[in-house]
């Protein structure tokens, strides 16, 4: 059986997740389009869904009978009415980040999930899928000992100018805040942020570099420089110290050249040649999952508390230097 998914929001991501859909991924066909700007959809539908149906609100995508599972890719503000409404509609849906701008809204939508008595939402936490991060995560529960403490950077060449301080948080650290819960099994109890000397690449409303540091319920310590002018290339990093041993995260494959006098390799400067292979992977095991009429992988319970944890670091921005709690509600059994 082939799984019918509509596309909401047929953006930059929506329409690469499109195309990976139709073109790279087996069991499932995008058939439905939708976007505030028509436009867009329709070049998505010409170029890589010609099939596919145009409906004019998500809602109605959401609704039709010819539309077996949702991926959610419009602006971040409005995913959780489209979640809220494919809950509603007992159809799998595949969320980008952010679940929900506001942990409130996010809130709701793990208790409509609840009260619906199965997972229907996965979130686009991809890091979880990259080949690299498995590997660092099977070495960090079997090889180094118990974690002590975790060293990272979140590195862009440049953002675009409307990219301000808080989107440090929510757009970029997002990925890392869900990551490291994954990777260490653990949840946080506070967050710091502290700023140092800014890079005159930045401008007035872009505090950059930023230092965030996380304490997690098990003592665990972890930084994080989120770097968004580095100019030299896009560059994450993870080294996690442990009793025994410390792990680091591989590099993206790469030629190493011996020339001029020189040893050297490219870094990639695009965070989409990044991950390119763990959006396959993440939506190959939404296809999975939606085509049994449920959800795996990250779940909206991770997108809540990812949600909370990202608001205590917007207010540790705020109050810079000062640390913030951070108290998490009971996790429904559903997330067990
Ligand atoms: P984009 O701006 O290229 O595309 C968003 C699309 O949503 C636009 O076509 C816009 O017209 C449409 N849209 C806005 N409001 C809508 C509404 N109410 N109903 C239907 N469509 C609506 O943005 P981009 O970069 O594709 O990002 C989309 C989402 O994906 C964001 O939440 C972003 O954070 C996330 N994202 C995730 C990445 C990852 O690595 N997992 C990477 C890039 C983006
Ligand atoms: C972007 O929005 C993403 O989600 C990328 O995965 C991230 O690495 C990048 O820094 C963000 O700006």
């Amino acid at each position: 059986m082939t799984l019918r998914i509509g596309v909401i929001g047929t953006g930059m991501i929506g329409s690469d997740h499109a195309r990976r859909i139709q073109t790279v991924l087996a069991g499932a066909s995008i058939v439905a389009l939708s976007d505030v700007n028509i436009d867009g959809a329709r070049a998505v539908q010409s170029e890589i869904a010609p099939d596919a149906v145009l409906y004019s609100t998500g809602e109605e995508l959401i609704a039709s009978p010819d539309v077996d599972a949702v991926l959610i890719t419009s602006w971040g503000g409005t995913h959780a009415q489209y979640v809220l409404a494919a809950i509603a509609a007992g159809k799998p849906c595949f969320c980008e980040k952010p679940l929900a701008t506001t942990a409130d809204d996010a809130r709701r939508i793990v208790d409509a999930e609840v009260a619906y008595g199965k997972r229907l939402v996965q979130v686009g936490f991809m890091r979880r899928y990259d080949a690299g991060y498995r590997l660092l995560k099977k070495v960090v529960d079997s090889e180094i000992g118990t974690p002590l403490m975790v060293h990272t950077a979140h590195r862009n060449p440049t953002v675009p100018e409307q990219y301000v301080t808080p989107m440090a948080i929510h757009d970029t650290l997002i990925h890392e805040i869900d990551v490291f819960r994954w990777l260490l099994d653990d949840d946080y109890v506070s967050a710091q942020v502290v700023f140092p000397r800014a890079s005159r690449h930045s401008h007035a409303k872009l505090a950059d570099p930023q230092i965030v540091l996380f304490e997690t319920k098990k003592g665990v310590r972890i930084d994080v420089e989120i770097f968004v002018n580095c100019r030299y290339g896009y560059d994450i990093q993870c080294q996690v110290v442990g009793e025994e041993g410390l792990a680091n995260l591989p590099e993206p494959m790469a030629i190493v050249t011996r020339k001029d006098a020189k040893v050297q390799n490219a870094i990639l400067t695009d965070w989409k040649d990044r991950f390119v292979d763990s959006y396959d992977v993440e939506l190959a095991d939404f296809i999975q999952a939606a085509s049994r009429g449920t959800a795996a992988g990250p779940s909206s319970w991770d997108g809540y508390v990812a949600s909370i944890t990202s608001d205590a670091c917007v207010e540790a921005q705020e109050k810079a230097g000062q640390i913030i709690d951070i108290a998490l509600p009971e996790r429904p059994s559903l997330y067990n």
